[in-house]
């Protein structure tokens, strides 16, 4: 053991071995025992039987789960479809291909931002690959699956110890015949900072490479000069650009005087002479109104010559109105959830969609057996999730006065909860709209929203009015996040910055005015790749490093917790959160073709130290645990 780690250590492969450096160096001996990956399994079952896990401890307990019934898989091989339509044409054609099409595109968004804003973004890639290969060949006309980016990356390592990259890959090997598709921050990746430039191209091609082929880029201020660096490096990736503008205001109401059809429009025609293939509408709060979306929608398709993609959330309960006003005024493609994963703060309802588009000239072409039965199998997932569901029962039109994402809605009120002022939620909400204003009126979506919602709960928490955050004669100490936004850390607002307010929280300091990825180091990826494999004590690929560039604790978290326990991402959902029921059986696929039966026999009563035994029966033979009972 000691000899492999050492001839696996990169300074050892570097050639810069000595005596000292062994001195130096002491995780080398620092061996966890090498376990069977069976045992680690059994061991995180075990700890969740004795322990529970974590992520749902204190949540409303689902009740029982009966397995999610998957339709039956169709006996044939998937269809060719958008992916090798995008193969044969490249991107340039494919965008034109877009245009030529009568019918609405559609991307359903289940696999990333439904869940994302109703559950937590909580799916696991268990219940996402399930479903994969009748998506493959039930649904051949889908344009694409939104499936990876936004806070996926995140919650799958941080919370799930699941590798987003092994999701990807997965997801791709089931689905080859649909494009796959990703949401990226900009400058900003799949994080909440801006990262150096190499680093934003870097992510880029691995994701390119690991089977992402539509990129909806975005920057938070809606300021291009933060785009242009992904923007390119996903141009070069060969894979399609979809540059989004982000919709804020109220584009039909005629007192709106800065967010109007002047602005998005110039902010298209910038994207579209930036590289984008596919333009794209990103109405992440549901803001966009029926008129408006009829009215930007046609206007833009007169002013630019790029395919049209409209993204919208259900938050105040008629967005599928806006929806079909789009796709009248000619909106090339729009996002939907499939039915038991769409409204409220999710997207529109995509078999209804379909349904009301039916025999029109707009007509999807999705079958709808089909679209019926996937969405029963969602319907099913849905009740592990049951601990993340929100308290929101019904659209609220309070949205129009917040503008929060539908991503964040659930998320602040968490946040809210955690810190007590959960009964003070209408101040939150209003104190959101306060800090807007307070800010200048700016774009939000992740992560200026974060900054936005940091300063709500800062103020409610404080009980802080918006007279005593200006009054100069009053310190106060703004959270990081609102210094770091004032800084221009995350880039410059249209309109720019409240400039008392960003003297009061910069104190003497001078703010950035240039792009930060323009000041921002270049990171010597190789190095960093050395010092993250001397930390897990492996090699790391791109994917590896990639995951630790955009979060390093969270990666490195994650990697000890599969060293110990395994892919616990081939664990059923119920048994991963839940725990299974004496004497129940769980089917553990390890990998294609190979599984555990597992059964939970009993529980031993803790010993002298605390340590509980756990008796499973795996494939037929008796096989025992000890875990550490942490009550
Ligand atoms: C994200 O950035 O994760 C979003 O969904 C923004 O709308
Ligand atoms: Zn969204």
């Amino acid at each position: 053991r000691f000899l492999e780690s050492l001839i696996d250590h990169p300074k050892f492969r570097g050639g810069e071995i000595t005596t000292r450096f062994i001195d130096e160096t002491p995780e080398l001996f620092d061996f966890p025992p090498r376990r069977d990956r069976a045992t680690r399994l059994l061991s995180f079952l075990g700890d969740v039987a004795v322990n529970g896990n974590p992520e749902v401890k204190g949540r409303t307990w689902p009740g029982d789960c009966p397995p999610a019934r998957l339709p039956d898989l169709p006996d044939h091989d998937p269809v060719p479809g958008s992916k090798q339509r995008l193969n044969e044409l490249g991107a340039e054609g494919f965008a034109k291909w877009m245009l030529e099409q009568k019918r609405l595109l559609l991307t359903d968004t289940t696999m990333r931002d439904a869940h994302q804003s109703l559950l937590a973004t909580r799916f696991r890639t268990h219940d996402l690959l399930a479903v994969a290969p009748h998506y493959a060949r039930m649904l051949p006309e889908m344009f694409s699956l939104e499936c990876w980016g936004g806070a996926t990356f995140d919650v799958a390592m941080r919370f799930l110890k699941e590798d987003p990259w092994e999701r990807l890959e997965r997801l791709r090997a089931q689905v080859p015949n649909i494009l796959l598709q990703m949401l990226l921050r900009g400058a900003n990746g799949v994080g909440y900072k801006n990262y150096p430039d190499n680093v934003v191209r870097f992510f880029v091609k691995t994701a390119a490479e690991a089977g992402i082929d539509v990129f909806r880029v975005f920057d938070s201020l809606n300021w291009v000069e933060n785009m242009r660096v992904s923007m390119d490096a996903v141009r070069e990736s060969g894979k399609l650009c979809e540059a989004a503008i982000c919709y804020t205001g109220d584009l039909s109401d005629p007192a709106e005087e800065k967010y109007d059809l002047k602005y998005y429009v110039s902010l298209a025609k910038e994207l579209e002479a930036a590289g984008a293939h596919i333009l794209g509408i990103k109405d992440m709060a549901g803001l966009c109104k029926p008129e408006a979306a009829r009215r930007l929608v046609s206007t833009l398709k007169q002013e630019v010559g790029l395919p049209i993609h409209f993204h919208t959330h259900d938050t105040s309960g008629i967005a599928s109105a806006s929806l079909l006003a789009a796709a009248e005024a000619g909106v090339d493609a729009a996002d939907a959830a499939m039915d038991a994963m769409s409204g409220l703060t999710s997207q529109p309802n995509l078999g209804s969609i379909a349904e009301a588009l039916r025999g029109s000239e707009r007509d999807t072409g999705l079958d709808r057996p089909a679209l019926r039965q996937i969405s029963n199998y969602w319907r099913g997932v849905r009740k592990y999730y049951r601990p993340f569901e929100p308290e929101m029962r019904a659209g609220a039109a309070e949205v129009y006065e917040h503008g929060m994402p539908g991503g964040q809605y659930t998320n602040l009120g968490e946040q809210a909860r955690s810190m007590g002022l959960e009964s003070h939620w209408p101040e939150v909400a209003r104190t959101y709209a306060e800090v807007n204003e307070l800010f200048g009126n700016i774009v939000k979506v992740t992560p200026s929203s974060k900054v936005v919602g940091d300063m709500a709960l800062f103020m409610v928490s404080n009980e802080l009015t918006k007279e005593q955050v200006l009054d100069p004669n009053r310190d106060i100490a703004f959270p990081a996040s609102v210094v770091e936004f004032f800084r221009g850390e995350l880039g410059q607002p249209y309109g720019g910055f409240p400039e008392a307010l960003q003297k009061k929280v910069l104190k003497d300091e001078a703010p950035m005015t240039q792009r930060p990825g323009a000041v921002l180091e270049p990171i010597d990826l190789e190095r960093e790749r050395a010092e993250l494999e001397k930390k897990v004590r492996r090699k790391a690929d791109d994917r590896a490093l990639a995951s630790y560039l955009m979060y390093p604790a969270v990666y490195l978290d994650y990697a000890k917790h599969r060293r110990q326990y395994a892919d616990v991402g081939v664990i059923p959902t119920p048994a991963f959160f839940y725990s299974p029921n004496p004497g129940e059986e769980i089917n553990i696929e390890i990998e294609p073709g190979k599984r555990l039966i597992v059964t939970y026999q009993a529980l031993s009563e803790p010993d002298d130290e605390g340590r509980r035994t756990i008796f499973f029966e795996l494939n037929g033979q008796p096989r025992t645990v000890t875990v550490q009972d942490h009550a």
